[in-house]
């Protein structure tokens, strides 16, 4: 008989963000549309959803030892490494029989900083952190894993399989993206994952994939899957949302897409979702983000209609010379006016801002303190920037000739300069936003502010922006904890916040689109 091209079971696992504030507030959709689409092909999974499990390691053994499966497929983002470091290393030393793939943003970052460096003709730092986490895994999956997985599944597989690229065929075009599974949100315990919008218990989901701007801190700029536009149907949005409402009871919906308006039948998918409330008879609460130069009255009134209160946007600065350092597109007047469209309309604003960009001074992180008190935002957070692989701010960057393991980007336009320490994402997790009772730490500095007056510029427009706008300070929900009494490490009698397996490997298609 021949041998079955794809094993009957995988193992996923989603690590911890032991560096969030709350790691149960959103469900990682990656992971779960991974998961969506090896059932929707007969494969079963198990599902071992460590976020925000404190003894993550404990569980993760009592699972491991029994496990049938010899396939374990992991998502990451860069901060999550160091933890995978140590799942990985636990499952290597208890079942060296394994085979791992590693897949999520760190991978398609790296790997879209990879190829940027060949192109240049050097073999630098984003080889060498690729070499890094060719360490790790048996198999990379970089860009879009809804197909790229079954040729990670394959016995023969390469060490890297390139989702990310257009000419792969593993790449999702519109047809192919509206075509995959939805999330297989029957893997995670999703009464364990807690948000509101304005009373309204929420989940997220994301609508459209990737943005085509180029804000130079942003990851994704030169890689394909984060940067060019997959839309999918308004009806295959608007389904999935009356799946969610119907499965679980959610009235509230976060869009995590990157910005609502760059789809061109924006008003077109609000009014769809105000028929569907018409036709159900329930009110929603939506929340989600736009690009502030694209934002208009009519766009803000067809959201309002539909059941938005809130609106997200990156501003970034309220300084003119650092919104054009970043390559921001959108003007301080232009951020300015998208803030009293919303406000005319009923919306709320969170305005999202950074710290710690070229030329970045004590002068243009004021100038951020005072215009966020001119427009008086209902909401906002202010992160100090990372340099992640992927990101302009790395992959432009070259050695600094006055001090070794300094990484300089330069602004082409004005010679605004930006310095970053070359750092081992396997150990420090570098995050911009995370537990503020934890501290924040900048691995970035400027001609102007060094790291630790970047924090502590950061902390002055949090706590005088706060207290000004009267605004509370978020608070941290405790994490879950794993005990011996819930299962003596047998893999069956893991709780159910953490192990969920496919109950028919067709479980997974019932959430239709
Ligand atoms: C939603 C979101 C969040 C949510 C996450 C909720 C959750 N539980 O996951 C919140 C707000 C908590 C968040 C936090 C952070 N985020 Co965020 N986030 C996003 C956002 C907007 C959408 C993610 C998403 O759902 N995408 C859709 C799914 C389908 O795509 P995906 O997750 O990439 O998965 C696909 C592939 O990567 C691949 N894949 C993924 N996992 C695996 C595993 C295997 C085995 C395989 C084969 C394939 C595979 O297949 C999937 C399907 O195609 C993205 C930007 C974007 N548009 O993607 C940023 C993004 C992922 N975030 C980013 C960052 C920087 C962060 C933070 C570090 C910010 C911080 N606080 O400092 C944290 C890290 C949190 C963490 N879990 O580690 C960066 C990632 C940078 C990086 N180098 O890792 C992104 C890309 C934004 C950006 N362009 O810079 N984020």
């Amino acid at each position: 008989m021949p041998a079955p091209r794809h094993p009957s079971a995988v193992i996923l696992i989603t690590p911890p963000s032991i560096f969030l504030l709350d790691e149960r507030v959103f469900v990682n959709l990656g992971i779960l549309k991974i998961a969506g689409a090896l059932e929707r092909e007969g494969i079963a999974v198990e599902h071992l959803d460590l976020s925000g499990t404190e003894n993550y390691l404990e569980a993760l053994e009592g699972y491991i030892a029994a496990a049938q499966s010899t396939i374990v497929g992991i998502t990451a983002t860069t901060p999550q490494l160091p933890t995978v470091v140590k799942i990985v290393d636990r499952i290597r030393a208890m079942r060296p029989d394994m085979k791992i793939i590693l897949g999520g943003p760190h991978v398609t970052l790296t790997s879209s900083a990879v190829k940027l460096e060949t192109r240049a003709g050097r073999v630098s730092r984003a080889h060498e952190a690729m070499a890094r986490i060719h360490a790790i895994a048996d198999v990379l999956v970089s860009g879009d894993g809804e197909l790229a997985v079954f040729e990670a599944l394959r016995g023969d597989a390469p060490a890297l399989i390139d989702g990310d690229d257009a000419k792969s065929g593993l790449f999702l075009t519109h047809a192919s993206y509206e075509a995959t599974a939805p999330p297989a949100r029957h893997l995670v315990d999703m009464d364990t994952y807690k948000y509101e919008i304005e009373g309204h218990r929420a989940t997220s989901l994301i609508a459209q994939l990737g943005c085509p701007f180029e804000c130079g801190f942003c990851g994704g700029r030169n890689s394909k899957s984060l940067r060019v536009v997959r839309t999918r149907s308004t009806q295959s949005i608007v389904a999935e949302v009356r799946a969610l409402h119907e499965t679980y009871g959610h009235t509230g919906f976060m869009f995590y897409d990157d910005e609502l308006n760059v789809n061109k039948n924006m008003v077109g998918l609000m009014n769809a979702l105000s028929e569907l409330q018409d036709e159900l008879g329930t009110d929603f609460r939506f929340r989600g983000f736009v690009k502030a130069e694209l934002f208009n009255q009519e766009q803000a009134q067809a959201m309002y209609r539909a059941g938005f209160r809130w609106l997200l946007s990156g501003f970034e600065s309220g300084s003119r010379r650092i919104l054009e350092n970043i390559n921001k597109k959108a003007t301080l007047d232009d951020n300015t006016r998208a803030i009293e469209i919303a406000k005319t309309a009923g919306l709320k604003v969170k305005a999202l801002m950074s710290v710690g960009h070229p030329a970045e001074s004590e002068q243009t992180t004021r100038e951020t303190q005072e215009w966020l008190l001119q427009v008086q935002p209902e909401e906002f957070d202010c992160t100090v920037i990372t340099a992640y692989p992927g990101t302009p701010y790395y992959d432009e960057a070259l050695p600094n000739p006055d001090r070794p393991g300094v990484w300089t980007y330069t602004y082409a336009k004005n010679g605004d300069r930006l310095h970053a320490f070359d750092i081992d994402f396997l150990v420090v997790a570098d995050y911009y936003k995370g537990d503020p009772n934890g501290g924040y730490r900048a691995f970035v500095y400027t001609d102007h502010l060094t790291s630790d007056e970047l924090v502590e510029r950061r902390n002055w427009i949090e706590s005088s922006v706060r207290d000004a706008l009267h605004l509370p300070y978020p608070r941290a929900r405790p994490a879950l904890r794993y005990e011996h009494s819930m299962g003596q490490g047998a893999s069956d009698v893991l709780p159910g916040f953490i192990l969920r397996r496919s109950e028919s490997p067709h479980a997974g298609t019932t959430e239709t689109r």
